[in-house]
């Protein structure tokens, strides 16, 4: 078997869902025009890490000298018990009822990395990515065609759906490249239109500052009126672009697969009084490996009390 064969194989072993390969190329002029647009415009809000690193962002040789590919990787998160809709329940995104993907991912990169150089010498380097490095990695995901990217901005693997997950080893190996999955939405705009806020233009470029995911996780400032009023129960994220996705809804992959990504059902039941009553404690054995962490108890009463009539 041939080496990017078999690195695909442990991917898979080591119990991704989706994995493919690309080369470490930078990303075409259609990716960097939508990248600068999407600065230029303000999009990106109070992010300022998206205004830093452009060409690493763009460019993922740049991250590791004599990088040669880019093996991508994709772990499904459809939760295992859907949401119950209840205006007086807390709505959590479905990929914060989960463990902390960020550690669990790396942890399984690492073991798919030390493989990599066991099987191909000592010379190998690589680096992992998960999210926080700057690196474009939908654009990887779908040159390396494990999806397209929809109108929702989300990539999209036709059989799993959107509720993936992404992560990356950039090696100086040399490993065959996959082809892109070339594929749109083509006439549908469902997303477009069921987002409360209206942050996905009709284009597919998402004004962050409207959309509830950045302000109810990232924005550490107060929410402006003109969002709160539609933010609703949703408490931490917002997954209302990929929930009305027809290819969510028809996915094969009901559920993730993997069942060491540890499913949390509890954060799925919880009133919004109940957040309100909680203390740091409280949310440190409830919350203390997800996500929610980072943004923190505070911001979230916040975002209760400005946004819902608890
Ligand atoms: C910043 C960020 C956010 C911001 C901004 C969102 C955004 N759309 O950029 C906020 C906080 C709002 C956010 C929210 C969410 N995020 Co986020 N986020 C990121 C991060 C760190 C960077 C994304 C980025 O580069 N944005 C820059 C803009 C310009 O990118 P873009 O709009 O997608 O445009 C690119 C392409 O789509 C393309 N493009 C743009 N317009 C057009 C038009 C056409 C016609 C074409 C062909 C191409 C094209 O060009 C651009 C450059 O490649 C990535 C991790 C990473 N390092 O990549 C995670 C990431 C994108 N997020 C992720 C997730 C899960 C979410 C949420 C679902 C969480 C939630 N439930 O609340 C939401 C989904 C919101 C959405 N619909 O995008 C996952 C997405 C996985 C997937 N299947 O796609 C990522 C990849 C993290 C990960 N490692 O898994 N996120």
């Amino acid at each position: 078997m041939d080496i990017t064969s078999l690195i695909k194989d442990k991917a898979l072993a080591v119990g991704f869902d989706l994995v493919g390969v690309t080369t470490a190329d930078a990303v075409d002029d259609l990716h960097v025009g939508h990248l600068t647009e999407w600065l230029d415009c303000g999009y990106a809000a109070d992010m300022g890490y998206m205004h830093r690193n452009f060409e690493k962002r763009v460019d993922p040789g740049t991250l590791l000298g004599g990088a040669k590919s880019v093996v991508c990787v994709a772990l499904n998160y459809t939760p295992e018990t859907q949401f119950d809709d209840n205006p007086e329940i807390a709505r959590i995104a479905n990929f914060a009822l989960y463990e902390d993907y960020h550690g669990f991912m790396k942890d399984r990169l690492g073991e798919l990395a030390a493989f990599l150089v066991e099987t191909t010498g000592d010379g190998a380097r690589f680096k992992i990515c998960v999210d926080s490095v700057p690196l474009l990695e939908r654009a990887l995901a779908q040159r390396a065609g494990i999806g397209f990217i929809g109108k929702n901005r989300m990539l999209i693997n036709p059989d799993f759906g959107l509720q993936l997950l992404l992560g990356e080893i950039i090696t100086t190996v040399e490993l065959t490249p996959d082809k892109p999955m070339e594929k749109t939405c083509g006439e549908c705009d469902k997303c477009v239109w069921a987002c409360p806020t209206r942050a996905i233009k009709s284009a597919g470029t998402i004004d962050a500052r409207k959309c509830i995911s950045y302000q109810t996780i990232e924005n550490k400032g107060e929410i402006p009126d003109d969002i709160a009023r539609f933010v609703g129960n949703n408490v931490f994220g917002c997954d209302r672009c990929i929930d009305i996705c027809p290819y969510q809804k028809f996915a094969k992959e009901k559920a993730a697969k993997n069942k060491l990504f540890k499913f949390h059902p509890q954060r799925q039941n919880l009133k919004l009084k109940d957040i309100l009553e909680m203390d740091e404690k409280q949310f440190e054995e409830i919350f203390g490996d997800s996500s929610l962490k980072r943004t923190g108890l505070q911001k979230i009463k916040a975002t209760i009390r400005k946004c819902t009539a608890s």
